[in-house]
């Protein structure tokens, strides 16, 4: 098998010119539900993913940040993954991370802001009731999906830290487990995967933390227990399990840039006139949309430009891609 390390979303095997068609997807997910019936998953360690930590969520549908396309069924969105500590094939993700225990669950805060320390989940979500989004995830693969999300505008939870004026970015990094997450044991990425925004991007209202999917709780391979979701930024900025968050100074490192600076920026805004320097972004598949997927054109910005473009005024995209 052709092993592609540094492309954050390509299944492992298949060429980014040729996205997953429909047909591999089927027969991938048929195998994926053969092993998790039989609990050999066929990736080594026969994980199987407990279902009954999934539990039911309150969430209000928040229509002003809705798209109204349908949104892509629970099964896709929980069987087509990226989350390389669980693996680089698609459905790694839901096949070994079976073992990883989102809860109890701390999120260190430190940095450039007056209140630091160490808080259980629950309290970093308490200053906003859940709400529900439909935004689409567009992975730097070319491939999309539309995702109902339950969680919180980030600006609510970051601002009852009261960051100072220091406070330029901020900066993310998911859980480093080795024992639960067999992705790590090896060296596909850095570990811990670490991301970071501008903190004007960070405030803005569309950025979300998302601690649940289509009203249940996150599955691990979404990311359980808390993760980012950057609607208008590639999919590989929504960093999963997050434990630490700090505000910054500078701009910090990122995980896809360390991995490969000439192909993913730290901006990463979706930009279908800026080609990835291996194939083009200015169409997107969607994912389970069919025997061969319908190719849409790519929106600037995801089609958030009229909310977000005044972030980058006067900024070269092409530089800060
Ligand atoms: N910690 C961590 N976060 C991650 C990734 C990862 O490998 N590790 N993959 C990213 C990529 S490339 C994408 S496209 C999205 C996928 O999110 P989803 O699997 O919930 O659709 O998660 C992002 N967050
Ligand atoms: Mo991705």
């Amino acid at each position: 098998m052709l092993i592609r390390r540094f492309r954050p979303g390509d299944s492992a095997d298949i060429r980014p010119s040729e996205i997953t068609s429909e047909s591999v997807y089927l027969n991938r997910r048929k195998l994926l539900q053969a092993a998790l019936a039989t609990g050999v998953t066929g990736i080594g360690a026969a994980w199987t993913h407990d279902a009954a930590a999934v539990t039911d969520l309150k969430a209000q549908r928040n229509a002003k940040y809705s798209l109204s396309d349908p949104p892509n069924s629970y099964e896709d969105i929980t069987t087509y993954n990226n989350f390389y500590e669980f693996g680089l094939d698609k459905g790694a993700p839901a096949a070994n991370s079976g073992r990883f225990k989102p809860a109890p669950w701390t999120v260190t805060v430190k940095g450039e802001a007056e209140n630091t320390g160490t808080f259980a989940f629950e309290d970093l979500i308490k200053p906003h009731p859940i709400e529900e989004r439909v935004y689409r995830l567009r992975c730097v693969e070319a491939w999309s999906m539309v995702i109902p999300w339950d969680g919180v505008p980030l600006a609510a939870a970051l601002k009852q830290f009261k960051p100072t004026s220091k406070a330029k970015y901020v900066a993310f990094k998911t859980v480093y487990r080795p024992d639960e997450m067999p992705g790590q044991r090896g060296r596909s990425l850095q570990w811990p995967y670490v991301e970071g925004l501008r903190i004007d991007e960070a405030m803005h209202p569309l950025s979300f933390l998302a601690i649940g999917l289509y009203g249940r709780t996150l599955p691990n391979q979404n990311g359980a227990p808390l993760r980012l979701v950057t609607p208008w930024k590639y999919g590989f900025k929504g960093i999963k399990s997050i434990v630490e968050i700090n505000f910054t100074q500078k701009q910090p490192p990122t995980t896809w840039n360390i991995s490969a600076p000439h192909e993913y920026g730290f901006y990463a805004n979706v930009n279908p006139k800026v080609d990835h320097p291996r194939w083009s972004q200015a169409r997107e598949r969607k994912i389970g949309s069919g025997l061969f997927g319908s190719r849409v054109p790519t929106l600037m910005f995801n089609g958030y430009e009229q909310e977000v473009a005044s972030l980058y005024r006067g900024m070269d995209l092409k530089k800060y891609y």
